[in-house]
């Protein structure tokens, strides 16, 4: 059997490979990281990602890095978790555009200031369109979409408003039990996140 090991942060990027690995129901190991300890600029981890981020996931002693890179291998390793459209090539290109979308244009936003992130959030809003899941159904899309809105409205700095089709996928993530299971974990453990 395949041996999973993350190195994770609490409330980081590496949260939506966490819920995946939840999701999956597979076993796995977690090796989690301390921004306050300086962890990720360790050489031992620089060794394993010379980018020094988390995620960082081990696929048998090979490091997989970059969320949407990680959350695409859990969702076909293990199909049965049904985390994407099955035998889609359409969806699997929608989800392709999406992870690129959401790593490029909104994961980078919080940083340049509210206007900006309210121009990327509403824009994220208008292309979701709907209160359902970004493809249809629940899948690796929707995790990664959910870990940077988590983020957003629970951070102390002020978030945009009216962004209601992301509200209702934020409640719909919240309530599923690999979510719920990742955050008991991580909390427990202690957010350590810049404000
Ligand atoms: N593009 C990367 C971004 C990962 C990333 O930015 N990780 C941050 C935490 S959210 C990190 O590990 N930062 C290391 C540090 O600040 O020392 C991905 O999608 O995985």
């Amino acid at each position: 059997m395949t041996k999973l090991v993350l190195y994770f942060a609490p409330g980081a990027s590496s949260m939506a490979v966490h819920i995946a690995l939840h999701e999956t129901g597979a076993p796995f190991e977690t090796h989690p990281m301390s921004f306050h300890a300086k962890d990720m600029g360790k050489p031992e981890f620089l060794a394993i990602n010379p980018a020094g981020k988390v995620p960082t996931m081990m696929v048998d002693d090979r490091p997989l890095t970059e969320v949407a890179g990680c959350l695409f291998y859990l969702a076909k390793r293990f199909p049965e978790a049904k985390l994407l459209p099955p035998v889609d090539i359409e969806a699997e290109a929608q989800a392709v555009s999406w992870m690129s979308f959401i790593a490029s244009a909104v994961h980078p936003a919080r940083r340049l200031g509210l206007e900006h992130v309210t121009e990327v959030w509403t824009l994220a809003n208008r292309k979701l369109g709907k209160d359902g899941w970004v493809l249809g159904s629940y899948s690796i899309v929707d995790i990664h979409l959910f870990r940077l809105y988590w983020r957003m409205v629970n951070a102390p700095r002020p978030a945009p408003k009216g962004l209601g089709h992301l509200d209702a996928l934020y409640e719909r993530m919240m309530a599923r039990p690999a979510v719920k299971k990742t955050i008991e974990v991580e909390s427990a453990i202690g957010y350590e996140l810049p404000a």
